[in-house]
């Protein structure tokens, strides 16, 4: 019997699992901010998840709002992801040649970001990135790359200067391992400041290969550009022939159907993609200008390969998901949804006096602990992490599983709706005091 925890849950067997995962895995987890290190406490195992739910391996119930990390935007096991990839493994699970799979996603993919004319598939968004940012300094034949500090693009070397994620969640000073050579090439500006960039531009002789953006921010929280933001960097990067990269992997499907580049209006050359893109499998995606990405080997010199990119099962789930959420209504549902959850937080801690200020974007939010917006990573790390850490477990153990860090985004899915609407307000009545 499952019950939505309404105490401090039992978690008795997630504590025994995560000691012995610590014995044989670092931190006990396959990826750091799972391990609840900013946030403390026992990380919950997860057994299985149910549209908007999870439920541990105490058969504690929650309202799921990570829904790993973005890409379960249709909830859960939807049946038809599960069906789907289900009929795509009883035909083999991969085959290291292509298959129409590829095709059909591909198209689907062209068709919800007109400014992919062809694209790539791999197996990760940190893959993607890396790929991009390659292609990039190919093509111009410049070296240096500009991101934006509380930015993350994945764990490639050269993108681990000043990220957000993980890295942030931690507090670590980027990472060990990563040669100073290898991020002196990397640039870092403030997000949302247009001048740091001119600046970077004008000191840079010679010559910068791409900009490097999330086009809504996600991995300092939930932090939206400014108006003209995303328009200066357009101008900039034509101005002076740098490539303008949009890291989708979080918003693209997130924010809007046709990610941050459709919310905006604005071009990149090169997007990246991932999460939603894969239905909750492994998948991601880098494209854009056909005379970009037609350098890219085969076709053309620069080189970048997977032995399980474009797997068969992963572009299943992915094109199921994508057909699925083309069903009118689904997206805004899920959106309607965060715009009533971002509507309660703020609600609940203005009765208590707390200082909240949420910020989202289309089916991403995120609370912060500050009476004042968030622009940028500075103002992200000034915010009250310890509040921030009180209510993740009040909620948590109140039956809502949020993010467990103050620099991520949560996520809501189709498959939320009034019954756990109703879990989120009951949560909240007592998170704040
Ligand atoms: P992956 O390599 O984790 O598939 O994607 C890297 C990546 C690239 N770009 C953006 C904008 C991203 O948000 C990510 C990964 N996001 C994190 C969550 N903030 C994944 C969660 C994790 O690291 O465990």
């Amino acid at each position: 019997m499952t019950r939505t925890m309404v105490a401090s849950p039992e978690a008795a067997r997630s504590a025994s699992l995560f000691a012995e995962a610590q014995r044989l895995m670092p931190g006990g987890v396959s990826s750091p901010v799972r391990a609840f290190k900013s946030v403390g406490g026992t990380p919950r195992f997860i057994v299985r998840g149910e549209g908007s739910r999870i439920v541990d391996a105490d058969d504690n119930r929650y309202v799921d709002l990570v829904l790993s990390w973005g890409p379960l935007i249709l909830g859960h096991a939807h049946p038809g992801v599960v069906a789907s990839v289900a009929a795509a493994a009883a035909l083999g699970t991969t085959f290291g040649a292509p298959t129409e799979l590829e095709l059909r996603l591909a198209e689907r993919v062209i068709d919800a970001f007109p400014s992919i004319e062809m694209l790539r598939f791999v197996s990760s968004g940190t893959e993607a990135v890396m790929s991009a940012v390659r292609l990039a300094r190919a093509a111009t034949g410049r070296r240096a790359v500009l991101k934006f500090d509380g930015c993350y693009h994945g764990h490639a070397d050269a993108l681990l200067a000043a990220a957000g994620s993980g890295i942030a969640t931690l507090g670590l000073p980027d990472s060990p391992g990563v040669p100073s050579s290898t991020v002196a090439d990397t640039l870092v500006a403030p997000y949302n400041d247009l001048s740091a960039v001119e600046a970077l531009f004008a000191a840079r002789q010679d010559g910068i290969a791409a900009v490097l953006v999330e086009p809504v921010a996600g991995n300092m929280g939930v932090v939206l550009p400014k108006p003209g933001f995303l328009e200066g960097l357009r101008a900039i990067t034509t101005r002076t022939g740098a490539i303008l990269i949009f890291d989708e992997v979080m918003t693209g499907w997130r924010v809007h159907r046709r990610g941050a580049q459709g919310l905006f209006g604005i071009t990149p050359d090169l997007t990246c993609l991932g999460k939603v893109l894969g239905g909750g499998l492994p998948a991601a995606a880098y494209g854009g200008r056909r005379n970009l990405m037609e350098q890219i080997a085969p076709s053309g010199p620069v080189y970048q390969a997977g032995t399980l990119s474009g797997n068969p099962l992963a572009m299943a789930a992915g094109i199921a998901t994508l057909d699925i959420l083309s069903n009118h209504g689904l997206w805004e549902r899920a959106d309607h949804w965060a715009s009533r959850a971002a509507d309660a937080m703020a609600r609940a801690a203005a009765a208590a006096g707390t200082p909240l200020t949420v910020q989202r974007a289309g089916t991403m939010l995120t609370p912060f602990f500050t009476d004042s917006p968030v622009h940028d990573y500075a103002a992200a790390k000034a915010t009250d992490r310890s509040a921030f850490n009180r209510f993740f477990h009040s909620m948590l153990d109140a039956g809502v599983y949020l993010p467990p860090s103050a620099f991520e985004a949560a996520f809501t899915s189709a498959a939320h709706g009034d019954p756990e609407f109703a879990v989120l307000e009951e949560a909240l009545s007592h998170a704040f005091k």
